[in-house]
């Protein structure tokens, strides 16, 4: 008898969970809408999606959405990715013209049977669910991207101290965790590289019956570590999310031989029992934490200290 009984969840035992929003960078807008969506009791999925499309839509923004910089063709190429409390998980990779990908690839998510459409038939996929084309590089960027020219460093530059790729982590009201992630990527990036922010467990993971991560920075070194499934299996372990994110940027910085000295990486986290986390390589990377009502841009405790 006893086996036919439901297995009881995690989430069946917490009894709440205050609505809570965790994002990457100085997101001070994105977060609060996101919490005003969860205010008026909207999921989690809702929530992080609305989040994320004010950064998208945030011209001045340099790592995200329209006003992105481009590749060193000067192309600007966005990914995405969103996942549910379900588990579920729709991407977009090396999109072109198109400013709002993470509603793009929630549409991936929902509407399609895969997990992911990459460049062109993404751009097309888009465009048939009514995103409309427009040009996504502005006139800011555009002057950024041609002095770079002027020297065409070929390496992608990440710049340690401030960026505005925004990973976002939402528990609604009914203690649902989902996550969403949106980035232009590195500046100046090869043609068709594609970084970690699109990529499941890399910039971006979520378990519902655990808690959920997210990544900036040097989406390749995220990537190698799988940092984001990392955390989230470290938190099953029993590991805080502040314990999982140093682990996770150790797994990076004690690589033998590593330089890590010229690139960040940051991550945050939040577990089943809103507990928070986050940790980079260096100094200077933030991130807004709503909750129990207030909206705060954190500094995050940082390795090199040195
Ligand atoms: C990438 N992780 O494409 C992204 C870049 C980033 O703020 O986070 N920039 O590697």
């Amino acid at each position: 008898m006893r086996q036919n009984q439901p297995k009881k969840t995690v989430a069946s035992t917490i009894k709440s969970v205050k609505p809570l929003v965790i994002a990457t960078w100085k997101t001070d807008l994105a977060v609060e809408t996101a919490a005003a969506y969860l205010a008026k009791g909207a999921s989690a999925l809702d929530a992080v999606e609305q989040g994320c499309r004010i950064e998208e839509a945030n011209e001045k923004g340099q790592s995200v959405g329209k006003g992105g910089l481009p590749d060193r063709d000067g192309n600007v190429t966005l990914d995405a990715c969103i996942m549910d409390e379900k588990g579920n998980y729709g991407a977009v990779l090396g999109v072109k013209n198109i400013k709002h990908v993470i509603s793009v690839a929630r549409k991936v998510m929902e509407d399609t049977p895969h997990v992911m459409l990459v460049g062109e038939g993404a751009e097309q996929f888009a465009v048939s669910k009514g995103f409309e084309r427009e040009n996504l590089l502005t006139e800011a960027s555009k002057k950024a991207w041609e002095k770079w020219k002027i020297k065409s460093e070929y390496k992608p530059i990440i710049n340690i101290e401030n960026h505005d790729t925004i990973g976002m982590l939402a528990v609604d009201k009914d203690g649902n965790i989902s996550g969403a992630c949106t980035t232009s990527g590195l500046a100046y990036k090869l043609a068709g590289r594609v970084g970690d922010s699109p990529i499941i467990g890399g910039g971006l993971f979520v378990d519902n019956e655990v808690g959920g991560a997210s990544a900036t920075g040097l989406g390749e070194e995220v990537l190698k570590t799988v940092g984001s499934f990392l955390i989230v299996e470290l938190m099953r372990q029993g590991k805080t999310p502040q314990e999982a994110c140093e682990i996770a940027i150790g797994r990076i910085v004690n690589k033998p031989g590593k330089d890590f000295k010229n690139f960040q990486v940051g991550y945050i986290a939040v577990n089943k029992q809103g507990e928070t986390g986050a940790y980079s390589i260096h100094q200077w990377f933030s991130y807004n934490l709503f909750k129990n009502g207030e909206n705060k841009n954190i500094q995050s405790n940082y390795f090199n200290k040195a």
